[in-house]
């Protein structure tokens, strides 16, 4: 009894062997920085579940949704060492690595899901060669919704920003803050909540999304959608990871790739709309801004436009060019 036990378990334990050598199996962790819940987290879940599906399980992609792998600024490094194969990552976020990476987080470039997809077309072939010069793979990118003012007080110009404790997400963010004399506090989504619950910040720019995600009208009671840019996340692989792969599951990557950024567009537009009616179901108020709002934070735009093409260079001209044409 006792050795016809133990030669079943051997002849399962070879049988499991040889199917996991003919099946070849590769495994990616994917790190992400949004909640689990939030639009890009489900479309990120659901090109895992593409791919899984093109290659008959052969790669497996395991999403690590809400900075539970790596924080959101520690991503994209994470992908270049390998640490992580795979991520999403803001662009914005690298805007002083490369000023081009930040081009769709100045104020009033592109502020419309229109300009947004013409400014991508513009950025996209300078990122995928700069990212391969880094070691890593392009997948796809999605624009967030528009970009708004959440505040516990009213605003109706940017002198009622002074003083405020201004949360940002990336360095262009931050400079906003220094322009209207709020004080700049960097704080990612994944922390959002809590620093709001502290009264660590008071104030930020984000979108509608990312209002319902943190469930800033538990604190804030003003949205003004001033619809003032849509910056990007983009998701990324590590190249060396990505040329392992054979030939049919890079295709059927770059392919659930393809699919996954018109879905997350298309998924962005509708969470734009809806969040706004779920900040108002929860008492907040969502309001057109003044015109003198309007004004000053565009003159703010034309600022923050002007220093950028200093740094950038002959990138930034290349890319407004590109963008313009
Ligand atoms: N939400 C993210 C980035 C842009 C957005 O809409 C955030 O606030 O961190």
């Amino acid at each position: 009894m006792q050795r016809r036990h133990f030669s079943l378990a051997g002849l399962t334990l070879a049988f499991s062997l040889s199917a996991g050598t003919a099946l070849a199996q590769t495994k990616w962790d994917l790190a992400a920085a949004y909640p689990a819940s939030n639009f890009h987290s489900e479309n990120l879940v659901q090109f895992a579940n593409d791919v899984d599906k093109a290659t008959g399980g052969k790669l497996k992609i395991t999403v690590h949704a809400n900075a539970s792998l790596f924080k959101a600024p520690e991503i994209k490094r994470a992908v270049q060492g390998g640490q992580a194969q795979a991520g999403e990552i803001i662009l914005a976020n690298f805007q002083n690595e490369w000023q081009i990476y930040g081009a769709d987080g100045l104020p009033f470039l592109a502020d419309s899901y229109d300009e947004a997809m013409k400014l991508y077309r513009a950025q996209k072939p300078m990122i995928e060669k700069k990212l391969a010069e880094q070691g890593m793979v392009m997948l796809y990118a999605v624009a967030w919704p528009p970009q708004g003012i959440y505040s516990k007080k009213p605003i109706n110009s940017a002198a009622d920003l002074k003083g405020v404790k201004w949360r940002a997400y990336s360095p262009a963010t931050a400079r906003i803050a220094d322009l209207v004399g709020a004080q700049p506090v960097t704080v990612q989504a994944a922390e959002f909540s809590q620093a709001l619950a502290t009264g660590v910040v008071d104030t930020t720019m984000t979108s509608g999304a990312t209002g319902v995600d943190s469930k800033l009208y538990e604190h804030l009671k003003y949205y003004y959608d001033m619809q003032a840019w849509l910056p990007k996340n983009m998701v990324i692989v590590n190249k060396r990871a990505f040329d392992a792969l054979d030939k049919a599951s890079q295709e059927a990557v770059l392919k659930a790739a393809a699919s996954a950024e018109t879905r997350g567009l298309a998924a962005s537009q509708r969470v734009n709309a809806e969040s706004k009616e779920k900040l108002k179901a929860n008492g907040m108020q969502v309001l057109v801004p003044s015109a003198q709002l309007k004004a000053d934070m565009k003159k703010i735009g034309d600022t923050m436009l002007k220093e950028w093409l200093e740094k950038a260079g002959p990138d930034g001209k290349a890319l407004v060019d590109a963008f313009q044409r």
